[in-house]
């Protein structure tokens, strides 16, 4: 880490000029910080013609919590890689990566600021049709061209070593299948569902079912996942949708990738009962998020199936029954990865707008409310739901809490 230093504006302006051939010596540039996540710098670099670019740069702690808690700037390295892995197989929902440099831990990329973040406009009632088709692409080409129906054993363990990401896995394992089911100091619980988030602290059998899905989370490295598929890390506009944010990549269960987007589409559909105050824009608008649901499962399982029956190159994998049970089983954990989303977005270190921005309090506690109540029935009734249909039903017959 020795010729790292953290960069001003003006480090990340001449960066962007030297890497890519998007600006020219004479451009005058200008760079701003705008980063808002939670772990890193971003920088917006822009020319008198408005042409731009993204430098985003590690830092060698969590941003949101700061220098006291340390974490390793090679999570760039992981990002380019996953995202150059991705970008490869799916161009067209991949953010490009334009250069990356190891020892400042710094990507230059494009920029995708002219279209929305997903969360936010999700938050703002805003709908596109075609997300959860495109989205469905990306997850099933990503994770099917990086499984062991595609690489064989030794590409595979290379693969696997390569993208280890152990720090950052270790965040994952503690925000979302740890910190929430216990009286931990990380967590962030507002006042008013206290009670049930001290439920989650003594239900037992949620907690078995809980450490199920993250000892497959440690152990079941079935395809490069992007590790964090959530609503702030893709970029939308009516037409298309790109991925964005990869540092959390690594070898995992493919349901956690899928479970991850589905449970903040639910996420969205829970939080409306707080944001839409008119009944019928509130329909509306979750009728909008559960078919999204639907056919982001009904074409990723399509999708897959496709790839699987004419790709396959392990032959033991082409066997058709073990193909239609490796499907119901991405599905089962697609749930129950979903589950924990709902669960740790509500009550843990990492909240999201779609519930923060209700304004009345009593009224996002209701919806907090829903949000565990959903969680904690997919993850206890993964199995049982075996159709998206299933779990379609549950979402609308789960009664908004008082
Ligand atoms: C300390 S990082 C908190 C969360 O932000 C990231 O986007 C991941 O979702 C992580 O869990
Ligand atoms: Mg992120």
């Amino acid at each position: 880490m020795s010729d790292y230093q953290t960069f001003t504006a003006d480090d990340a302006r001449l960066f962007a000029l030297t890497h890519g051939d998007t600006f020219r010596d004479s451009d005058q540039l200008e760079a701003e910080e705008f980063g808002d996540g939670n772990l890193n710098l971003v920088f917006r670099v822009k020319n008198q013609q408005g042409r731009s670019l993204i430098v985003k740069q590690a830092l060698p702690y969590a941003r949101c919590v700061g220098e006291s808690w340390p974490l390793t700037i090679d999570r760039a390295r992981i990002e380019a890689e996953v995202l150059l892995r991705h970008g490869r197989i799916c161009p067209q929902h991949t953010v490009q990566v334009l250069h990356y440099d190891a020892a400042l831990a710094a990507i230059v990329m494009e920029d995708l600021g002219q279209w929305d973040i997903l969360r936010g406009a999700l938050v703002a009632g805003k709908q596109f049709p075609k997300l959860a088709s495109q989205m469905a692409h990306y997850l099933a080409h990503t994770l099917f061209h990086t499984s062991d129906f595609v690489l064989n054993g030794l590409q595979k363990k290379t693969e696997v070593a390569r993208f280890l990401n152990p720090e950052l896995c270790l965040i994952t394992e503690d925000l979302f299948f740890t910190d929430p089911y216990c009286n931990h100091e990380r967590n962030s619980i507002h006042q008013a569902i206290l009670p049930q988030a001290r439920e989650l602290w003594h239900d037992e059998a949620l907690q078995a079912e809980v450490a199920r899905l993250k000892a497959d989370f440690l152990s079941k490295p079935q395809a490069l996942l992007h590790g964090d598929v959530h609503s702030g890390s893709i970029f939308v506009s009516a037409e298309q949708c790109k991925v964005i944010d990869a540092e959390f990549g690594f070898y995992g269960p493919v349901g956690f990738d899928v479970g991850s987007l589905l449970g903040n589409l639910l996420l969205s559909y829970a939080g409306q009962f707080g944001l839409q105050e008119d009944a019928a824009a509130r329909e509306q608008q979750q009728r909008y998020l559960l078919g999204q649901i639907e056919t982001l499962w009904q074409d990723f399982a399509s999708e897959f199936s496709q790839l699987m029956q004419t790709q396959t190159k392990e032959s033991s994998f082409a066997n058709s029954r073990y193909q239609s049970f490796y499907l119901q089983q991405v599905l089962a954990d697609s749930i129950g990865y979903a589950g924990c989303e709902l669960i740790r977005r509500t009550v843990g270190l990492a909240h999201v707008a779609d519930l923060e921005q209700i304004r009345n309090e009593q009224l996002r506690a209701r919806c907090e409310r829903f949000a565990l109540a959903l969680g904690r029935q997919l993850i206890l009734q993964r199995h049982g739901l075996t159709t998206i249909q299933q779990l379609l039903t549950l979402v609308q017959h789960l009664p908004i809490p008082a």
